[in-house]
Formats: structure tokens, sequence, C-alpha cells
């Protein structure tokens, strides 16, 4: 049966989280804010204007509205300076093959990503092609853990939510998949991802059978 596998990005195809991490800390540390890998933690899945919010409220600082764009703005080119130099080895362990598989089982795949660099990542890293839809940041109003981003996916890819299956390394990212009514599968660690259905370290611990019975189900 022909399923849909959305993926996420951040976390789970690359991780991008440490170029986040030192552009979030320069900007912190430039406001007087410190900023440690911890708190990065808590920013991965949320997006651009939330993770700037947190960051102040960790902070305790004000600043005007257009102080926060600006702020916005250059963190972003640090981060889009960092993406530039990124290429394929810097795809997660065994994520081709899992992409691969599903594709010469004429599987659907979709990316369902809260950044709005996912497109240039994606081509970066040589992935793109390998996607049937791809809805990210710029395509969403509301944020994981609303559903929203994995339902346009499986809108895309013209399959039933409930016939989709969710890779997922955050939790606002697997509590979308479950209220969207989707498999979820957690990729990382178990203690904070034991609201999902599956959960594995990385891709290297999925087997093909356990790709087989999610395909077959
Ligand atoms: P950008 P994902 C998320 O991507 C990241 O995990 C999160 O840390 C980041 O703030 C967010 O994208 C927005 O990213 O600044 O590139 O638009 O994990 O949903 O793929
Ligand atoms: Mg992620």
């Amino acid at each position: 049966m022909k399923k849909g596998f959305i993926f996420d990005l951040d976390g789970v195809i690359v991780d991008t989280a440490k170029y986040h991490f030192l552009a979030w800390q320069n900007l912190a540390n430039s406001l007087g804010i410190s900023f440690s890998l911890a708190q990065n933690e808590q920013l991965k899945g949320v997006s651009r204007v939330r993770s700037l919010e947190k960051i102040l409220e960790w902070g305790d600082k004000t600043i005007s509205e257009e102080e926060f764009t600006r702020l916005m703005r250059e963190k972003n080119e640090e981060y889009l300076n960092y993406i530039s130099k990124m290429d394929i080895n810097e795809i997660l362990p065994d994520v081709p093959r899992i992409l691969d598989n599903l594709i010469s089982r004429g599987q659907a795949i979709a990316l369902g990503s809260a950044s709005k660099n996912a497109r240039v990542i994606l081509e970066k890293v040589q992935l793109i092609d390998k996607f049937h839809a791809i809805v990210d940041g710029t395509n969403v109003s509301k944020a994981k853990p609303d559903p929203e981003v994995f339902l346009i996916g499986a809108q895309q890819l013209d399959i039933s939510p409930e016939h989709c299956i969710v890779f997922e390394d955050s939790v606002a990212g697997i509590q979308a998949a479950n209220t969207a009514n989707m498999i979820s599968i957690g990729i990382g660690d178990a203690k904070v991802l034991h609201e999902a259905d599956y959960i594995f370290t990385n891709f290297t611990e999925i087997k093909e059978e356990f790709i087989n019975n999610l395909v077959l189900a």
C-alpha cells in the first residue's frame, strides 16, 4: 500500500542545531545574555520568531520591534553563512538508505519542517530531488505542536493522515504528528521523545523489516 512518509529536517536529515547554536549564541551575547547548549536544545523545532522571544525572556530583556527584526535578519545571515558550506557529508547516517528504500517501493515522501531555509539546505546536501512534496516554514501559519505542517504534507502527497508516518526529533513535532493522527517515529533520546509511537536513536537502528511492516500495515 502507498503510504506517506514525512520527514522533519533539522535533527532528522541533517544536524543544523549546531549552526543555530553558534548564531543564536552570538546574538544573545551581543545583548549581554548568556546562551547554553541546554537552552539551544529547547529551541529545536521552534520557529525563528519564537526562538528569539524565548532568548529575550531568558535574558529578561525587552527590545523594540525594529531591533527584533534586525536581530532576526542578522541571525539568519550568520546561519546561512554556515549553511552555505554544507555538503552531502552532513547528511545524518543511513538517511539516504531509508529514503532510497522508500523510493524503490513507490512510497510517497514529504518534508515537514519549521525552517524557512529548508529548501536551500536540501539543495546543499543534494537530497531535494528525493521529495515529492516540501512543506516548510514558508508554507505554514501555525508552528508545531500544531499539526498544520504535517497535514499540508499529507494533502500534497494525496495520502490520508492515518496512512502517514512522521520522523521527528522534537517533542513538539511528535505531538504534532500524534494530533494529526499519523504514526510518530522519534529520532533521538527515548526519555525525551516518550510520546512517540516508536523511538530510535538514529536511522542506523531502523531495519528493512520495520519499514516493510509500515508499508504493509
Ligand atoms: P529557520 P525543523 C526547525 O527546523 C529547527 O529545529 C529550529 O531550531 C529552527 O528555529 C526552526 O526550524 C526555524 O528555522 O530559522 O531556518 O527558519 O526541526 O522543524 O526542521
Ligand atoms: Mg527537528
